[in-house]
């Protein structure tokens, strides 16, 4: 007979190649030696400091799927959410910096770039030099990007860009802009785009006053007549199929970063009550706390196992989109549950800052509402058992 391991009780450990272990010791390590000691200031003063993106681009963090050619290290989309879940166990906000730039930004240049786009940004974005961002989001077009009012008008040698985005993950200091637009040269089809940095027209004011993930920096992006050269167009692909490829694979990673944030609150609310006693005995040593032990136990096991599964099926071309949808909903919803059990277990301490679990309570509001919300999700998966649509 087996032993049980409490913290890996379906041992997921064993299911995992060496490399891909290794790559997670790696994220581990940076993650709690370098970003743990910064996220409380962090978040409590709302200040991203750049300089992670070039830590995370040394250790090779940056665009892990994409092949070495480009400066990536070519490792699977198991490596990947191996890494969402330990920069996550420390916060989401550093998960949200990372998974923008490497699902949303360095995928679709090397997806659907020319090979001279690729050339020009994978490499630096790969080495954190450059800061992507990714503006799908508008005032009017969350969860129905299809309503979007962003335009490339054609122009001679180009295109002008018109409109704003908003809630946009990096984009105050962004050197690379990947901009969704309905583009008049192609029907009013969707297209992709490349901005830069300093190009006349493009702003990307801040996102002030957010409650939840404060450690990441947010912003608006506005486009006043933005002139680009036909080379800013990212010629691969056309339509909402563009942006959704690139959120397959971020909803893919917080699906085991959410599991990540998870963890965290659920062994610091088991070392909390193991340690607190009231009643003359520990607080762990009481039957409702063991059942919130055991609840949070048996949904990230779970929750792990499903996305390993899924890691598994995109690494063999077998991934169907709403089985995304299906990870990074559950996920998502179960990590919000754990980590509002871990608050209250923790009595008055757990809403301080040095208890941790309040943080990723609060960050975890974001994760299940963006790429996605929770019931749009819902929507997809009833829209696929189903056939009808009940979107409208
Ligand atoms: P629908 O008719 O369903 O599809 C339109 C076209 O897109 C194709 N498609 C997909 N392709 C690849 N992967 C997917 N997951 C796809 N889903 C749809 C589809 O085949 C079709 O192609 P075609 O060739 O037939 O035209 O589109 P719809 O307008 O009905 O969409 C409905 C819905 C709700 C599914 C969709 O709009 C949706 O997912 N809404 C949620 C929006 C969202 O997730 N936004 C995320 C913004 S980015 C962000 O939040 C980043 S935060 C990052 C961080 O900081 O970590
Ligand atoms: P809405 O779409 O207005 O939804 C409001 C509510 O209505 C939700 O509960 C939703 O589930 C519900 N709802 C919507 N449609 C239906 C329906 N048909 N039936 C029933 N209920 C429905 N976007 C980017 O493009 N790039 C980024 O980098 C980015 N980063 C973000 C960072 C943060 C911190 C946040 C908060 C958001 C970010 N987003 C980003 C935007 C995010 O993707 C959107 O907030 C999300 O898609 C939801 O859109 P919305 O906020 O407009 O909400």
């Amino acid at each position: 007979i087996a032993r049980l391991r409490w913290d890996d009780p379906l041992l997921i450990e064993d299911q995992l190649t060496e490399e891909e272990r290794a790559i997670r010791d790696m994220a581990h390590g940076y993650a709690q030696d370098r970003l743990m000691p910064r996220v409380v200031a962090a978040f409590r003063d709302e200040a991203t400091d750049r300089a992670i993106f070039a830590e995370m681009g040394e250790l090779g963090l940056l665009g892990v799927t994409l092949p070495e050619d480009y400066g990536c290290a070519g490792a699977s989309y198991v490596a990947y959410g191996l890494v969402a879940r330990e920069v996550e166990r420390v916060d989401s906000g550093y998960r949200s910096m990372m998974s923008v730039q490497s699902s949303l930004v360095m995928y679709p240049i090397h997806a659907f770039g020319s090979e001279e786009q690729r050339r020009r940004y994978l490499p630096r974005l790969a080495r954190g030099e450059y800061v992507g961002c990714f503006g799908l989001t508008e005032p009017d077009a969350g969860s129905d990007p299809g309503g979007m009012r962003t335009r490339a008008e054609k122009i001679d040698g180009g295109y002008r860009l018109t409109g704003s985005k908003t809630w946009i993950s990096n984009a105050p200091f962004a050197d690379v802009f990947v901009i969704w637009a309905k583009s008049d040269a192609h029907g009013g089809a969707i297209r992709g785009f490349v901005l830069e940095k300093g190009m006349a027209g493009l702003t990307a004011p801040k996102i002030e006053g957010k409650l939840s993930l404060r450690a990441s920096t947010t912003g608006m992006v506005m486009m006043d007549g933005v002139e680009v050269g036909e080379d800013a167009l990212l010629p691969g692909v056309e339509g909402l199929k563009g942006p959704f490829s690139c959120l397959n694979r971020a909803r893919y990673g917080i699906s085991w970063g959410a599991m990540g944030a998870a963890e965290d609150c659920w062994h610091r609310a088991r070392t909390y009550t193991l340690e607190r006693k009231q009643f003359g005995r520990p607080l762990a040593a009481t039957q409702l706390i063991q059942k919130k032990l055991a609840d949070m136990q048996t949904e990230i096991a779970l929750g792990l196992q499903a996305s390993l599964r899924v890691g598994r099926l995109f690494d063999e071309g077998r991934v169907a989109p709403e089985m995304i949808s299906l990870v990074k909903r559950n996920n998502c919803g179960k990590a919000l549950d754990v980590a509002r059990m871990a608050r209250d277990m923790h009595g008055g301490n757990g809403i301080a800052e040095e208890y941790h679990v309040m943080r990723h309570l609060m960050n975890l509001e974001t994760v299940n509402t963006y790429e996605g919300t929770h019931d749009v999700h819902a929507l997809i998966l009833g829209r696929a058992q189903t056939g009808l649509n009940a979107f409208f």
